[in-house]
């Protein structure tokens, strides 16, 4: 049973007690490296009575030691943010840098309605909102946009995997929520949505989705997902796609890679939490940030052939919904 390697210096970032914005939670970080340094977005938290989530950035050379800025580079400014802006994934696309984002825009009954809107930017610090990409009532979060360079011969198309909440049921043959791929026309407009994977063992069988952005390795696109099992434990297991036609599932982990385990993940706002939603390759070795327990970002590692060879064996399972 192949294993992410959590870093010795975990939790990499940890809520900031003299910040009014940060000083309860910091989560859910998405990374990108651009060649030269690695790039942070996390989720913050600076008071449990409204519980109104910002967008904090961080930098840093090696991955591990992360310095952050003083104060929140998104927070709730448009309408549809109003009650919150949470889980940020950074994505490059033909040389330009997006992030999707969940945005809480309204309440019925204690209920908040949940999208998911994406932004550009070119500096981490200024970011134009392009708006919601999801679909209204879908109750859409874990957005993630295939990355792409340009030119780039195998993939023109615009894609992403999403996790409708509310499609379930025999009209969408599965009865969980799970992860569906979509293809669009523009960066912000996506349709031909179809089922990708839906929950299959007990670690993930309350619901799954998209954690990190798609990887592109040569043995084809990687990604890194979250799984609830009946006790709400969140765990993260990966998926390998192939590269042309990433609705074609080549291998999936049958059991998680990272299950809560550490006092940093058993023990938080919200318990035994692992929620993974950043990742870069480096010299052959994938890094995973993810969320720990609703309350500090983390880091794990593995060798990226290690992890591509265990997703092509026999261990892992070739179900496609
Ligand atoms: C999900 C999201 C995440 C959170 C996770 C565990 O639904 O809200 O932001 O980390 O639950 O509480």
């Amino acid at each position: 049973m192949l294993q992410l390697e959590r870093a010795k210096n975990n939790p990499i970032l940890v809520p900031d007690l003299s910040s009014w914005w940060e000083a309860k939670a910091v989560f859910n970080c998405a990374v990108l490296h651009d060649g030269k340094a690695f790039h942070m977005l996390y989720r913050a938290i600076g008071e449990y009575e409204d519980y109104v989530s910002r967008i904090g950035y961080a930098s840093s050379s090696d991955g591990i030691l992360f310095t952050r800025n003083k104060d929140p580079v998104m927070y709730p400014e448009r309408h549809y943010e109003k009650y919150g802006i949470e889980d940020p994934r950074l994505m490059t696309i033909d040389g330009e840098t997006y992030v999707t984002y969940v945005v809480l825009s309204d309440y019925v009954k204690n209920n908040p309605s949940v999208s998911t809107a994406l932004a550009k930017t070119e500096d981490f610090s200024h970011y134009q909102r392009l708006g919601i990409i999801t679909l209204p009532g879908s109750q859409d979060k874990d957005v993630v946009l295939f990355p792409r360079s340009n030119p780039e011969s195998v993939f023109q198309r615009y894609m992403l995997l999403h996790r409708p909440s509310t499609w379930v049921g025999p009209r969408y043959k599965t009865e969980r929520p799970s992860i569906w791929i979509a293809e669009g026309d523009s960066v912000t407009n996506y349709y031909k949505h179809s089922l990708l994977i839906k929950p299959e063992q007990t670690w993930e069988a309350l619901k799954i989705g998209a954690g990190v952005p798609p990887l592109k390795t040569k043995e084809g696109w990687l990604v890194i997902y979250h799984g609830v099992n009946a006790e709400h434990v969140y765990s993260a297991g990966a998926v390998l796609l192939d590269i042309k036609e990433p609705s074609k599932i080549l291998g999936r982990t049958k059991s998680p890679l990272l299950t809560p385990e550490k006092h940093y993940e058993l023990r938080g706002d919200v318990n035994n939490v692992v929620f993974p939603t950043g990742a870069c390759i480096l010299d052959n070795k994938l890094f995973v940030y993810y969320g720990a327990a609703d309350k500090r970002c983390c880091l794990a590692t593995i060798d990226l052939q290690k992890i591509l060879d265990y997703l092509l064996s026999d261990a892992c399972s070739i179900y496609s919904a």
